[in-house]
């Protein structure tokens, strides 16, 4: 992360102590530094939020709560974890985001989740506060009962700190349905309560349609109003290449395919597919969601494309020639290199399905050549928008079908949208530039909630 200037005063102070507050934290840093300079100026024309110490307020999490996790592997080691849940931000709802079970996870990319989240949550107009948390533990290659040793054991600290009114967690990488069934499972056994408190649900007990399917279908209705409102254009006809091949991935690849464009370019951690045809997305579901398998296995399963092994983290996808990119798979995995690639390619828009995936030199470089870019905190809103709408149905006892979910989850993504574009007009760099909009918009809610409550 590069050192920017800030245009105020206010701001260059708040980061400086941030900064000395939070040293090591690149992501968490890298996230607040994104959000002050997008919002400072808005800042500097309500002189009550620097009166009010608002900045410096807000860029404190209400809570952070670090717990040990130790289980037993199949083998009958014993095996220690770090599980985390950080309570960003609670003035507009209870605190409500997922859990990521990957071997990356740290204090600052929890917390740089956590405060995303809380921008992320205001805009999908939800009540909803913003946490966000996880462990370090690598689910790859467990079985499926090491997998539930893991999550018992995670939920037996964590239920201490969570509840339907108070913070509800979800899925995020390496936890799906069946960590959330797992973990559910526990929390139910200790509390003796069959309550919402997780969402992402089986909906054999309490889930909501449409929940596995709404943030890569979010991701599409939010990119195909950018596309028309600010390119005059749509998915039709056009080539897309969407990176990862997780719960976010497919169901863009699927909604994007619906609305007529072609996905022709997939990855993992280990490397990406090209498959000029068409990604046969019954093949990607196969190999994903029932075998657990890897991407390299499409080549062989569908009989057609090429798999590029790559070992730079699958950087390499980015230079696949196509119009439209979408990142799904994780934080900073386009850098400037990348960014100009696809430039130099022709891409037309850029939208994140994954959090914070563009570094701050690949969102300017997107911006500064006219390249339509949509944010992660409103474009992949519709996951959590969705986890908000599984909880009104777990208060209300009653589900919804699924066109009723998608229904709303579309007009969710469309104003998100309007809130970014509408908010972009007086701060932002010029029409493309959709990510001071949603930074003011999802911080104007959150500040106004917050100087309501008092201290
Ligand atoms: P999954 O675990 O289902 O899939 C993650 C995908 O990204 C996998 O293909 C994985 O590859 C790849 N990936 C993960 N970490 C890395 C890495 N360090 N380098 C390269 N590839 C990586 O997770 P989701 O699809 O749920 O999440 C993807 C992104 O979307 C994340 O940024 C998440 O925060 C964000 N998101 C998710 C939401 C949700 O509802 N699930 C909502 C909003 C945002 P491999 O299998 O090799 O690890
Ligand atoms: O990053 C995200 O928005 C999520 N992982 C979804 C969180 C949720 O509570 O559904």
């Amino acid at each position: 992360m590069s050192k920017v200037e800030f245009k105020t005063a206010y701001a260059a102070r708040v980061f400086d102590e941030f900064l000395a507050k939070n040293p090591n934290q690149p992501e968490y840093a890298e996230a607040a530094q994104g959000i002050l300079l997008s919002i400072e100026q808005f800042v500097a024309k309500n002189p009550k939020y620097e009166e009010q110490k608002l900045l410096e307020r807000f860029l404190e999490p209400e809570r952070f709560i670090q717990f040990k996790v130790v289980w037993t592997d199949d083998k009958g080691k014993i095996q220690v974890n770090r599980g985390f849940r950080c309570q960003y931000n609670s003035a507009i709802g209870p605190y409500k985001g997922g859990l990521r079970f990957h071997p990356s996870v740290n204090a600052s990319i929890i917390k740089f989740l956590g405060l995303e989240q809380t921008l992320k949550n205001s805009l999908t107009t939800l009540p909803m506060g913003g946490g966000k948390g996880g462990s370090d533990f690598d689910p790859k290659g467990k079985s499926d009962v090491e997998i539930m040793r893991f999550c018992q054991s995670f939920m037996t600290e964590l239920y201490r700190h969570i509840g339907p009114d108070t913070d509800v967690p979800a899925g995020d990488i390496g936890v799906g349905g069946r960590e959330v069934g797992y973990m559910f499972g526990q929390y139910k056994r200790i509390r003796d309560e069959h309550t919402g408190v997780l969402t992402g649900k089986g909906l054999t007990f309490g889930g909501s349609l449409a929940r596995t399917e709404a943030t890569g279908y979010g991701l599409c209705y939010y990119t195909e109003e950018a596309l028309k409102v600010i390119l005059n254009t749509s998915f039709k006809g056009k080539t897309v290449i969407i990176s990862g091949s997780g719960n976010v991935a497919i169901y863009a690849t699927e909604k994007a395919t619906q609305l007529g464009a072609k996905v022709i370019a997939l990855s993992d951690s280990n490397g990406y597919i090209v498959d000029e045809e068409g990604i046969k997305l019954d093949v990607v579901k196969q190999i994903k969601e029932v075998e657990r398998g890897r991407i390299k296995d499409y080549v062989a399963k569908a009989g057609r494309g090429k798999y590029f092994e790559d070992k730079n983290g699958s950087k390499g996808i980015w230079t696949v020639k196509a119009d439209i990119a979408l990142p799904c798979a994780t934080q900073n995995e386009i850098n400037l290199d990348s960014a100009k690639a696809l430039v130099a390619n022709g891409v037309i828009a850029v939208c994140e399905g994954a959090n914070m995936p563009s570094t701050p030199e690949a969102q300017e470089y997107f911006i500064n050549n006219n390249v339509l870019y949509g944010p992660a905190k409103a474009a992949n809103a519709g996951g959590v928008a969705t986890s908000g709408l599984e909880m009104s149905q777990n208060s209300e006892r009653l589900s919804w079908t699924f066109e009723e979910v998608d229904k709303k989850l579309h007009d969710i993504m469309v104003n998100i949208f309007y809130n970014c574009y509408e908010n972009s007009k007086e701060f932002g760099k010029n029409k493309y530039d959709l990510m001071t909009g949603a930074n003011i918009g999802g911080f104007k809610k959150v500040a106004e909630a917050m100087l309501a409550q008092g201290l």
